[in-house]
């Protein structure tokens, strides 16, 4: 069973980025999600290569960057330098994603790809054997503090049958909205890699640490997990 909890980085405070990271550091997350946006494929723009450059110095949470740009491929090369595990692109802005997963392979980083809510999932069914994770959008990419996409569920569970018909099987990464209420309704169908951003991680809604905030996420997941098993 794996159980990894990613903080996104874009929800943080950029003027205390420095603290944010100490408290990261401490908080036990096994990986830093970091939102590239170019104002093109979505609305927003967020973190710049030579930006996550200078956060690579300050840390040694391992990265997991999600690429929300049209034309990935053009961006690859100057993430690939930065060594993340996981390098996501989004299935809708390639027409080929083979070479990229190659590319990305190749580098010895973990390709994924990302999926919007609309895009239907016959989209990856192809390269799902090629990769090492699915980053499930449960919001439409491009903000954080969105209310979560019910008809992302149904789409989850399908994603899970399609896994377990893999050899390779691929982590699943839920992105969007991730809380405790929402992991819940995941509940017999659970995705491996949970994204907390404003609303599980980054927000003054009690006096909990980020450590003590991911430590009951984790466990309540751990609790969930027993559901999994009757899944087929
Ligand atoms: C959204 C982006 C995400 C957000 C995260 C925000 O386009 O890909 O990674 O940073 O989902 O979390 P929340 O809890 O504010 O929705
Ligand atoms: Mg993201």
């Amino acid at each position: 069973m794996t159980i990894k909890m990613a903080a996104s980085l874009m929800c943080g405070d950029m003027l205390a980025i420095g603290d944010e990271l100490g408290r990261l550091a401490k908080s036990k997350c096994d990986l830093l999600h970091l939102d590239v946006m170019d104002g093109m494929f979505v609305d927003n723009m967020a973190l710049f290569p030579e930006w996550i450059e200078r956060i690579k110095e300050q840390t040694t949470i391992p990265f997991d960057i999600h690429l929300a740009t049209m034309v990935p491929e053009r961006y690859l090369e100057m993430f690939i330098k930065l060594k993340p595990e996981y390098l996501s692109f989004h299935i809708e802005t390639t027409i080929n994603p083979m070479r990229l997963i190659n590319i990305i392979r190749e580098a010895g980083i973990k390709p994924s790809i990302a999926i919007n809510p609309e895009t239907p999932l016959e989209r990856i069914e192809p390269y799902v054997e090629y990769i090492d994770m699915v980053l499930l959008m449960t919001v439409n990419t491009g903000f954080a503090g969105q209310s979560f996409k019910e008809e992302t569920l149904d789409k989850l569970k399908e994603l899970n049958k399609l896994i377990r018909k893999t050899t390779n099987k691929p982590l699943i990464e839920v992105d969007g909205n991730i809380h405790n209420d929402t992991i819940e309704k995941m509940r017999g169908f659970l995705p491996d890699v949970f994204v907390l951003g404003t609303s599980a991680l980054f927000h003054d809604k009690d006096n909990l640490t980020y450590e003590e905030r991911i430590e009951a996420i984790r466990n309540r997941v751990h609790e969930l997990h027993s559901f999994n098993e009757g899944f087929a």
